[in-house]
């Protein structure tokens, strides 16, 4: 079943960061509740808008959550000591919002993860930046799977991010994110692929229509996890119904479910 990591919980978003700027439990309470109610199956966690109070910011929002959370949490930061802080808050064991190949942060992440049992979202991402062809990506997520590999973890627990780039740039960025990902299915069949999708749109009108239509393709190609707003009807129900599409909705009851609870409309 495809996996929906529900990304409201970030203080990039203005309202959340009043929130939490002002210790509002209640609207981080209620955000939560609705995100599980809309199906999210772990809840993402970014305390990174507010500089020089992610430490703080991250404590208190696992303090506020932790009580109401039904599903593990998305802990989503770049700071190795942030998640470590956060690691040991949390009672189910969480997603690990990430690992990459920046040296520094490589270097600090795998002394931390080696021998956790736990989830861990590896970007495609190094020094240079970010991936520039297919081979690219396919080649960042082989020395991340080998190098996670080696320190316990098996596939079954990595999540590749490919890293998905504004189409408006150049059009090829599609092509060879789905490529990359159809290539890194093939190479490590039991590895999930997520990401955030909202880049291909960047820099366009109506981006949503263009994040729905490219769900559905990433989902052909082998995305079967995203980080996305649950509370977002429309992306939802395209989710629902390309997951019944490529054959993961035995006798279409998850569709049917959707269409009669309403949540899927023509
Ligand atoms: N990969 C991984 N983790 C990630 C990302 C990714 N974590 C952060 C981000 N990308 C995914 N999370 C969000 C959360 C909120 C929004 C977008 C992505 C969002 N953006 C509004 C916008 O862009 O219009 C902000 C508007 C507002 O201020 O409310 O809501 O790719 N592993």
């Amino acid at each position: 079943m495809f996996e929906v990591i529900g990304e409201r919980i970030n203080t990039s978003r203005k309202l959340v960061q009043a929130a939490v700027a002002e210790r509002n439990f209640d609207y981080i309470i209620d955000d939560v509740k609705k995100q599980q109610e809309a199906g999210a199956t772990y809840i993402d966690v970014n305390a990174g808008a507010r500089i020089g109070h992610e430490t703080d910011d991250m404590r208190w929002l696992l303090d506020t959550i932790q009580p109401i959370a039904t599903v593990p949490l998305s802990l989503d930061s770049p700071d190795p000591a942030v998640l470590e802080m956060a690691f040991k808050m949390v009672e189910k064991t969480p997603m690990i919002n990430s690992i990459s190949l920046e040296k520094e942060r490589f270097n600090a992440m795998m002394p931390f993860l080696k021998g956790k049992e736990c989830r861990v979202i590896a970007l495609c991402m190094d020094d240079s930046g970010m991936p520039a062809s297919a081979d690219d990506i396919l080649d960042r997520a082989v020395t991340l799977v080998g190098e996670l590999n080696k320190i316990g973890i098996p596939t079954a627990f990595i999540y590749v991010d490919p890293l998905v780039q504004p189409i408006s740039t150049d059009s090829n960025k599609g092509v060879m994110v789905l490529d990359a990902v159809r290539a890194i299915k093939t190479a490590f069949p039991e590895v999930h692929i997520t990401g955030g999708l909202s880049n291909i749109s960047y820099g366009l009108p109506q981006r949503k229509i263009i994040n729905r239509t490219f769900v559905s393709l990433m989902m052909d190609a082998g995305m079967d996890s995203a980080i996305i707003d649950p509370l977002d009807q429309k992306i939802m129900a395209t989710i629902k119904t390309a997951d019944m599409l490529l054959g993961q909705d035995d006798y279409c009851m998850n569709y049917l479910k959707g269409v009669r609870s309403r949540a899927i409309e023509s």
